[in-house]
């Protein structure tokens, strides 16, 4: 590279990121396939509309690639040919967040009411948060965890879904680690005459590997990042059944396209959209289905282990990918056991638990995701770690944590 200072920053990152143990739950690792894709000529192309109808010359190729993305992406997640024919997809979307507004535009006049779960218990900012615009053009509503078991509390959502009546109600979640029931949450969404949307994101590549029920039957939306589980570039997707939306000539599908395109977003990030189809081919791989299967071992291994050194696991263990941690109960507050692994070589976020009672800048724990180590071991050699590797890691991590626990909290 020329530009010298650029590439000793990207060197500078590389070793990074070879050197740690990554346990962001939202990251992972590419492959040399995706970035090839990302920094392809593709990033040099203006490709404003869709297939067909663009608002640039010379879009014949990009044409191809965003129908092939698309194509890819329905048969990965709707098996049946009958039922991918009810829906579409928009591989358009920057980023997880500019898709969920998107979605919202289409779907929600601004005021109206959006439904999701709260942040503290493992909800997403664009599911309605204050400080987003989701929280500001809304009227946003949230669903709690059972104080108790921490878990979904299906009777307690349909109750606040009664009283609110959602226009959308949001499925999905970043630090929520069990399984849902996606059936009861569409019960729900019929009770009160909703749409119903699941957020993906987190859980986007369990799901295309069969390790995590699929929302598809009881969905009118999917969307998802790409950039998690799923193993891809920077990106999202958003699926939409093609139903017609009352007092409106559009279908679901059709208002989310115009919502993206001119909505929310110009010209689509063609180079992402190609290595986002290279991502999906990846993970139509059995090798993929493994992998998947893996993450979850991997992170059900980590929090028995740290659970039996004293931890104390939210919920009580894992379906997923993540778990959170309360690591204030032991008089660490989250910011500090953030710092605390950063120095030991391990990277994790700080997280809010149920109810926390602390600030997010530094709350009463941490969360914890294998994905990226299920990719990758540190080094980067091939293959990702196992099991018996999770149980050296919380070893690992309990040492690191306890290191001086008298100056513990930051707050
Ligand atoms: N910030 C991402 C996460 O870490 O879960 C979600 O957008």
């Amino acid at each position: 590279m020329r530009d010298k200072q650029i590439e000793r920053l990207i060197e500078q990152e590389e070793t990074r990121q070879k050197r740690v143990i990554n346990l962001i739950a939202s990251e992972n690792f590419v492959s040399d396939d995706v970035r090839e894709a990302l920094g392809s000529v593709f990033t040099n192309k203006y490709a404003e509309g869709y297939p067909g109808k663009r608002y640039y010359a010379g879009c014949e190729t990009v044409d191809e690639l965003e129908k092939l993305a698309r194509a890819r992406a329905l048969k990965l997640f709707i098996r049946s040919p009958a039922d991918r024919r009810k829906w579409s997809v928009n591989v358009q979307p920057y980023s997880g967040s500019p898709a969920n507004l998107a979605v919202y535009l289409a779907l929600v006049k601004p005021g109206d009411t959006i439904m999701g779960m709260a942040l503290d218990a493992g909800g997403h900012l664009t599911h309605g948060a204050k400080v987003s615009a989701s929280g500001k053009l809304w009227k946003a509503v949230h669903y709690n965890v059972d104080r108790k078991t921490e878990k979904l509390n299906y009777g307690a959502i349909l109750r606040i879904a009664r009283k609110e009546k959602p226009k959308i109600l949001i499925a999905g979640w970043s630090a929520y680690s069990r399984v849902p029931d996606f059936n009861k949450f569409r019960k729900i969404v019929d009770a009160v005459g909703a749409i119903f949307m699941v957020d993906i994101s987190h859980f986007a590549g369990l799901v295309a590997g069969g390790a995590y029920p699929s929302p598809f039957p009881y969905a009118d939306i999917v969307m998802t990042t790409t950039h998690k589980t799923l193993r891809g570039p920077r990106a999202a997707l958003v699926f939409a059944r093609k139903l017609k939306i009352k007092n409106s000539k559009l279908t679901i599908a059709q208002a989310i396209d115009k919502a993206v395109f001119p909505g929310v977003q110009g010209g689509p990030h063609v180079n992402q959209i190609a290595a986002l189809a290279v991502a999906l081919h990846e993970a139509a791989q059995p090798s993929f289905k493994k992998y998947a299967k893996q993450i979850i071992k991997n992170a059900r291994a980590l929090s028995n282990e740290l659970a039996r050194l004293g931890w104390r696991i939210v919920s009580g263990g894992t379906d997923s990918h993540l778990f959170s941690m309360d690591t204030m109960l032991r008089g660490v507050s989250g910011g500090v056991a953030e710092a605390r692994l950063a120095a030991a070589g391990i990277t994790v976020n700080k997280e809010s638990i149920p109810f926390d009672k602390r600030p997010p800048a530094d709350p009463s724990g941490i969360r914890l995701g294998t994905a990226a180590v299920t990719t990758r071991l540190p080094g980067w050699q091939a293959g990702g770690m196992n099991e018996r590797d999770m149980i050296r890691l919380a070893k690992k991590i309990t040492a690191a944590l306890l290191e001086d626990s008298t100056s513990a909290t930051r707050a």
